[in-house]
């Protein structure tokens, strides 16, 4: 070994190091997401060797002991000497930051996670890393510990494949959470075979085996695409034309793929995806897709002259009612801007995605003229029924004026007017509010009782919406409105924790579910920014004499019992206690476990996916009833809790 290898083995360590030392700032977080995220960097690179044409499938393992292994049939990463570098290019890419896919100068990277680590990241966050190459008729292999190569690239045997493997296990002394969930990292590759068509992707769990003995496993190919992924997040949507429109292009070294489909719902649903992320904040994409509908939209219907008896001006949201978009780009480089930097920047991508989708939607409507009459029908009503909402949320903002604070009267507001500190519950009934005010800490605490059930508001109207007592309350409590583009005035909320406190029964879990759901379609920034939460409260109390413990699982009942039976062995000696309702504890119980900040434990509702939330709220609130039962049967939890 040259002097040269171990200067350069010694930067190499140093930059590993750096990642451990801040995991967050390469893979956001060492919770569930940075676990997951470890995943998507792997399979980005695999999904890019697929799109330079040269891999078609790509598979995941999740291994008993929570290990991963990706696997694709692409050219094999490059095993020869890496000239600058003195060793193998195998371990340049596997050992040093951002060096992945430098050799390919013709191609650039098209996916890439988020952050855009590289598979270096990955490798300095795992216990043990372990990568296969099949490449020139030889099977070659690495393994490292924390990043660290344990011997040199060594050809171990003879192959008639071609292809990477890489099986990584991560470091638990990194990670808070260690176990892989299934359906997150299997609504990922489902979301990347909609949007690269043509791969097959499978995910397999070694830990789950179905009746037959063989492992969980599922397999996701879209031939379609794109109108696929939208027919797929509009299954219980009713479609008014037949086939979504749909269109692929390049124009300026910029690959625009682009499908939507008109349904009988009234909202507006654009995912928008750079490079296979999904930009939650929009950016210039989505901006150049929405003029080319309102401008190609709008001079058709003017030249039909079917807006002639309309007496207000269409505006651009009434094109979009009813409407499920997807818009996906692939932009050399890429320029992420905003709060969670999901916000595409790149000024040249606006025009390119305008003129594409504008020639497509001119081709359509000149060649359907049936469709194109009724989606216009539909765009006036949409512009009546907003026509109807505006003087209700006018009427709504005047009442608040004439009421003197503006704030609801069943607020209890809290005393601070720092919103970085303010809470708010919202409380099923007025009977549990009334123990929750009691209860509070007033200091910073705020209590919104809620009456009963809260409008369904994915069947409901605009206008429904605005006029809904219980949901005024809460725009007004929480100090938020829409502005003129729909967009959400965050800067004004009053609170930056707002809890959603309900029974811990049935009745209790769909009024969650009510309210989730209105803020998912009409606050969905506030679930982006993670301002909202869910309380836990307790399910039972066990007592025996004078001790007593509160408990969140049968488990933990179960254990309690036994505990406090101690030696006697007499469980039945044990007293239990199930709540079924929030108004079977005092205002002291509350606190203690529920509302306290020190004990209490709250589940912040964050998005995995937005395409998957769109569907499950879609299909468990929406019309069609036969989807939901099975839905809610086989999602019960997941859709709860982890939206
Ligand atoms: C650069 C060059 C070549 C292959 C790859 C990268 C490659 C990287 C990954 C990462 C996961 N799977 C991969 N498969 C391939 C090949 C260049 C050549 O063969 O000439």
């Amino acid at each position: 070994m040259s002097n040269n290898y171990t200067a350069d083995n010694i930067q190499v360590l140093e930059g590993l190091e750096a990642v451990r030392k801040r995991p967050a700032m390469y893979i956001g977080d060492i919770g569930v997401k940075g676990l997951h995220h470890l995943v998507y960097e792997v399979v980005d690179n695999s999904i890019d060797e697929a799109l330079a044409g040269y891999a078609s499938s790509v598979d995941v393992i999740i291994h008993a002991n929570n290990s991963i292994t990706v696997h694709d049939d692409g050219r094999g990463i490059p095993v020869g000497m890496h000239e600058k570098e003195k060793r193998s290019a195998l371990e340049v890419v596997m050992t040093v930051l951002h060096a992945g896919g430098k050799f390919d100068k013709g191609s650039y990277k098209v996916s890439g996670g988020l952050h855009g680590v590289g598979v270096s990241c990955v490798n300095a966050l795992s216990k043990q890393l372990k990568v296969s190459v099949f490449r020139d008729g030889k099977k070659y292999e690495q393994e490292y510990e924390i990043g660290k190569p344990m011997y040199p690239v060594k050809e171990v045997g003879s192959t008639d494949k071609t292809g990477t493997s890489t099986t990584f296990l991560p470091d638990d002394s990194i990670f808070i959470v260690h176990e892989y969930k299934f359906e997150t990292l299997a609504a990922r590759l489902r979301e990347l075979a909609f949007l690269n068509k043509g791969i097959t992707l499978t995910i397999t769990d070694e830990r789950e085996k179905n009746d037959d003995g063989s492992f969980k496993n599922e397999v996701f190919y879209s031939e379609g695409g794109l109108i696929e992924f939208v027919q797929w997040l509009d299954e219980t949507r009713e479609a008014i034309i037949p086939q979504p429109i749909y269109v692929e292009g390049e124009r300026d070294g910029v690959i625009v793929e682009m499908a939507l489909q008109y349904n009988t719902s009234f909202n507006e649903n654009i995912h928008s995806y750079v490079n296979n992320i999904n930009t939650i904040e929009g950016g210039t994409h989505v901006s150049g897709f929405r003029r080319a509908l309102t401008r190609t939209f709008k001079s058709y219907g003017e030249r039909e002259k079917m807006f002639e008896k309309l007496k207000f001006d269409i505006s651009g949201d009434d094109f979009r009612e009813g409407l499920t978009t997807l818009i996906s780009v692939k932009v050399p480089e890429p320029q992420f801007e905003g709060q969670t930097k999901t916000k595409l920047g790149n000024s040249e991508v606006q025009g390119v995605v305008e003129t594409t989708v504008g020639e497509a939607l001119k081709n359509y409507l000149e060649e359907n003229p049936k469709q194109s009459k009724q989606i216009i029908q539909k765009v006036i009503i949409a512009a009546t029924a907003r026509h109807a909402a505006r003087k209700a949320r006018e009427l709504v903002q005047r009442k608040n004026v004439l009421s003197g604070s503006g704030l609801p009267g069943k607020l209890a507001d809290c005393a601070s007017k720092n919103a970085d500190e303010c809470e708010i519950y919202l409380v099923e009934g007025d009977s549990a509010g009334g123990t929750a005010k009691q209860g509070r800490d007033r200091n910073f605490q705020a209590i919104l009782p809620l009456r009963g059930k809260i409008l369904n508001v994915e069947k409901a109207m605009e206008h429904k919406i605005y006029e809904n007592e219980e949901i005024r309350n809460i725009f007004t409590a929480l100090g938020v409105h829409h502005r003129d583009d729909k967009s959400l005035n965050i800067d004004k909320l009053r609170y930056s924790k707002v809890i959603i406190m309900c029974d811990a029964d049935i009745d209790g879990s769909h009024i969650t579910t009510l309210i989730l759901t209105f803020f998912f379609r009409q606050m969905k920034e506030l679930v982006e920014f993670g301002n909202i939460y869910i309380a836990s409260p307790p399910l039972y109390q066990v007592k025996k004499g004078k001790q007593s413990e509160y408990c969140w699982t049968e488990q933990q009942r179960e254990q309690a019992q036994i505990r406090m039976a101690g030696d006697t062995g007499k469980i039945d000696s044990v007293g239990v206690q199930r709540y079924k309702g929030l108004g079977e504890m005092n205002a002291e119980q509350l606190w203690e476990t529920t509302m306290d900040p020190d004990r209490r434990t709250l589940k912040q509702v964050t998005i995995e996916s937005a395409a998957e939330a769109d569907r499950i709220f879609s299909v468990l609130m929406g019309d069609d009833v036969p989807p939901r039962r099975d839905f809610i049967v086989s999602h019960a939890k997941y859709a709860n809790v982890d939206v």
